[in-house]
């Protein structure tokens, strides 16, 4: 009988119950269930629906069981920098605010007003991204005071999550890393900066690191899913787990992490907090067994995904990007400007852009795409040059992991503008990440290299020339 593992992987625009077993040596996927997610407005304010999110998490768990496949352990993984705060009772406080919710504007300066931009990087060697948990606490602090004062725990999305699962409150550290509050040499809260902003270091949970056996679902989750098993932590923050699954153990191997987000980079043992590397806005987040991902974010697919919400005409990804391989539109625009964040419609932003900019406005629903394809492709050439810089590493591949992957014009693009071959694939690159951190855990593999081996076996990777 297989050992499955369950790997819940909850991006930002989607969400999927992945099971995982062995056969004979190669790791096989399946997936369970799969469910829509993304940001809504509630007043005003953009909002997760977290009730929903858990319904969802039941109910893929409830199908596992339908079809005889009991996991031994489950493990989520979700985009990061977003929290609960909980009070005494832990019970929600407030709003499930969102990161692209605008309640960070100005925020970067009242936290600099405390500690410069230059020192915070130096301590944290985080990317600066304005809706970074950093700043969204400031904007509680601004702004609804008194939630931050009864607060009894800051939950980030997974811990919340994991906690409803079997009860125990504590904080992954791949994800806590995204909030710009942990040192990167003691892998801690810096309680220095907490406490110099003004936020309650007593809400901050114990880190633990990923591969944490947490405990079993607790007794009401049990009977409601209908079978008993351990909650194992993956590298809950999902880039984390994406880069777990790079198939491949050469050094510095290059990854585009590429979903919601383009997430670009390398992984290092040691974090670069230079000030030469803050003004290439790098990051270091924290990875699995104290690794860094070196990368930066990038605006990625999110500007795809929001112009065909509002494109009259109703297209697959597939057939976008397609459509817009027969465009010859030149046009491009910087995609991490910030205006492409949260805008009220994307598809006006785009063509705003480059009406200003003095460049052809696209105008039909295939040039918009064509314009966001190859904006994004020459982003990624931009970062490229940026990263060899920075690591004096030179670069012989790109490996491009997750749903985007699949987009073929866009992989053709970034073969084309970055001069290097592109390796596409896998696809679910970030559940089978959740998965190889738990099968870890139960002994399937010894080590990482070991595990990135069995993916590189048991995954197709689809090869671009430039
Ligand atoms: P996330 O986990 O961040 O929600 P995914 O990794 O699921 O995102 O990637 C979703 C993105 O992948 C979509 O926004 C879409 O642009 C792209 N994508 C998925 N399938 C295809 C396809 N067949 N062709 C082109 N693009 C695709
Ligand atoms: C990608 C991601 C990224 C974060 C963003 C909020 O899904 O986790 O690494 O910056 O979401």
């Amino acid at each position: 009988m297989a050992r499955y593992y369950l790997a819940i992987d909850i991006g930002a625009s989607s969400g999927r119950h992945i099971l995982g077993h062995m056969e004979q040596e190669k790791m096989v996927i399946e997936e369970v269930h799969r469910f829509e997610n993304g940001l809504t407005d509630k007043d005003g304010t953009l909002c997760w629906d977290f009730n929903h999110l858990f319904e969802e998490i039941l109910a893929g768990m409830r199908k596992c069981k339908e079809q005889g496949k009991i996991p031994v352990s489950v493990g989520i993984d979700t985009w990061g920098v977003d929290f609960v705060l909980l009070d005494k009772n832990n019970q929600i406080l407030g709003n499930t605010v969102g990161y692209r919710d605008h309640r960070t504007d100005g925020m970067d300066e009242e936290v600099y007003k405390i500690i410069s931009e230059k020192v915070l990087y130096r301590r944290t060697g985080i990317q600066k991204q304005i809706y970074n948990t950093i700043y969204q606490l400031m904007a509680i602090k601004r702004q609804q005071p008194e939630d931050l004062k009864h607060a009894c725990r800051m939950l980030l999305v997974p811990d919340f999550l994991h906690s409803l699962l079997c009860g125990v409150y504590a904080t992954e550290y791949t994800e806590a890393t995204t909030t710009g509050l942990v040192s990167p040499e003691t892998k801690d809260w810096d309680y220095e900066l907490i406490k110099s902003l003004g936020y309650p270091g007593k809400i901050f949970q114990n880190i633990v690191k990923p591969g944490t056996d947490l405990g079993d679902l607790s007794d009401e989750i049990r009977e409601q899913v209908g079978y008993p098993c351990k909650v194992v932590l993956p590298a809950t923050h999902d880039t984390g787990s994406a880069v777990l699954a790079v198939p491949s153990n050469d050094e510095g191997v290059l990854y585009i992490s590429s979903g919601t987000w383009s997430l670009m980079g390398v992984e290092r043992d040691e974090a670069d907090c230079s000030e030469k590397s803050r003004r290439h806005n790098f990051t270091n987040e924290g990875g699995y067994n104290y690794r860094f991902r070196y990368l930066k974010n990038i605006m990625g697919l999110w500007m795809i995904q929001s112009v065909m919400k509002e494109f009259e005409k109703k297209y697959s990804y597939a057939k976008i990007c397609e459509a817009a391989s027969h465009e010859d539109i030149k046009s491009l625009v910087d995609c991490n400007d910030n205006c492409f964040l949260s805008p009220q419609s994307m598809t006006k932003e785009v063509k705003e852009y480059c009406r200003k900019t003095g460049q052809q406005v696209p105008e039909t629903d295939s040039q918009i795409a064509c314009v966001i394809y190859n904006s994004l492709a020459v982003c990624y050439k931009d970062t490229v040059k940026e990263l060899e810089e920075s690591t004096n590493l030179k670069f012989s591949r790109i490996h491009v992991m997750g749903g985007g992957s699949n987009a073929e014009y866009l992989n053709e693009l970034t073969a084309k503008y970055t001069g290097l071959p592109v390796y596409a694939g896998p696809s679910e690159a970030t559940a089978t990440g959740n998965l190889l951190a738990q099968m870890m855990q139960g002994k399937e593999f010894d080590s990482i290299s070991e595990a990135r081996n069995c993916v590189h076996k048991s995954f197709p990777i689809k090869i671009y020339q430039p």
